[in-house]
């Protein structure tokens, strides 16, 4: 009985010095120290034994227990922390490696643009409108002293739809619109930005879509030369504190006088070069005082109200803000244009 014990001992020990996970020390405790283990068998055999020898196996049969208790203690230990260490290890974060880089968005140059000239013209006290895109013949040109079979209706090639639906051409009919709303009362004073189309061949400096943005003012004693300071002031704001204007006269059916405005050529500073094609000036806008049937049309008195109205294309001006020399690159979007504008913001 000696011998067995001590050979179960033996055994324990060494499949505990083997075992190599929690589990497998587990199943060792349970085999060789449960209630149904072999030390239990090996003990309901004390019965037989002399009551001077009963003590003593008792004793070894307790110590046997002890020695492989502590055994499997110490091996716990030992297994417990090399898997601490094992998961520290499979868990390591290297916090000397470079972190990877976060790819953000950045508004579309157009959108900075528009933006910009809106907040400018918030300050001055305008209001910002808007209107369809897909616009009745009505609006883009008969309220605007267009007629049918007028021939300045040519100045811009349009897209129709029906034959009284299109595309916008331009966002003059949102001042219709507008107007039309007022019901004949003065002040107004907005500005509208916006999408229009028109049959033009694309080129370094034509689109057949384009962004424009309108300008209109309708109040008692609007003269020449509030437009002349509005579009002034709007000059020295985007291009440029230095930059002069002139108007030219120019025709455009919903204005009389009608002009454009050209500003300094910021390139040269007036000394002629190829931006502005030698001559010191570059075309920014179409600008005029508007047209009394246009006012009359749209239920106004243009014996007490006279207005100003202004429309200028956002691609041009953001082109010559930002050196950009094809109208195409706001369009084709390459990500290599489209980002260089991200260290503006
Ligand atoms: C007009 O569209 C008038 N509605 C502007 C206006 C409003 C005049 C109010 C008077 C009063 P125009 O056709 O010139 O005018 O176009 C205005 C601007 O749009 C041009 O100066 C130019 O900057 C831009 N533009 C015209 N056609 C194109 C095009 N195909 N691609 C890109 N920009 C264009």
């Amino acid at each position: 009985m000696q011998e067995r014990l001590k050979e179960l001992q033996a055994e324990a020990l060494e499949k505990v010095s083997a075992a190599i996970d929690l589990k497998e020390l587990n199943d060792i405790r349970v085999a060789y120290l449960g209630k149904k283990g072999p030390i239990t068998e090996v003990l309901k055999g004390m019965g037989k034994l002399s009551a001077e020898e009963r003590p003593k196996m008792g004793a070894l049969a307790n110590e046997v227990r002890d020695q492989i208790t502590q055994g499997i203690t110490a091996k716990q230990v030992q297994l417990e922390e090399a898997q601490i260490q094992a998961k520290l290890a499979a868990e390591t974060i290297d916090v000397t490696l470079p972190g990877r880089p976060v790819h953000t968005g950045n508004h579309h140059s157009l959108t900075r643009v528009v933006e910009e000239i809106e907040d400018l013209f918030i300050g001055m006290g305008y209001t910002v409108a808007e209107g369809p895109e897909v616009e009745k013949d009505y609006y883009n040109f008969e309220a605007l002293n267009l007629p049918k079979g007028h021939p300045a209706r040519d100045m811009q090639d349009s897209f129709y739809i029906t034959e009284d639906i299109l595309l916008r051409t331009h966002t003059s009919p949102v001042q219709a619109r507008t107007m039309e709303k007022h019901e004949g009362k003065g002040p107004v004073k907005i500005i509208c930005p916006g999408k229009v189309f028109r049959r033009d061949n694309d080129d370094a400096t034509h689109s057949h879509q384009f962004m424009q943005i309108e300008g209109l003012v309708i109040d008692e004693n609007i003269r020449m030369t509030d437009l002349k300071g509005t579009l002034e002031v709007f000059a020295k704001k985007m291009f440029g504190e230095e930059r002069e204007i002139r108007l030219r006269p120019s025709f455009f059916p919903f204005t009389e006088p009608s002009v454009e405005m050209d500003i300094s050529c910021m390139i040269c500073s007036g000394k002629g070069c190829n931006v502005c094609k030698t001559t010191g000036w570059i075309e920014i806008l179409g600008a005029g005082m508007v047209h009394p049937n246009v006012l009359e049309m749209a239920g106004f008195d243009s014996k007490k109200y006279t207005g100003f109205a202004f429309g200028m294309g956002a691609e041009r001006i953001a082109m010559l803000k930002y050196g950009v020399d094809d109208i195409r690159h706001f369009y084709t979007n390459d990500s290599r244009f489209l980002k260089q504008f991200s260290i503006h913001e």
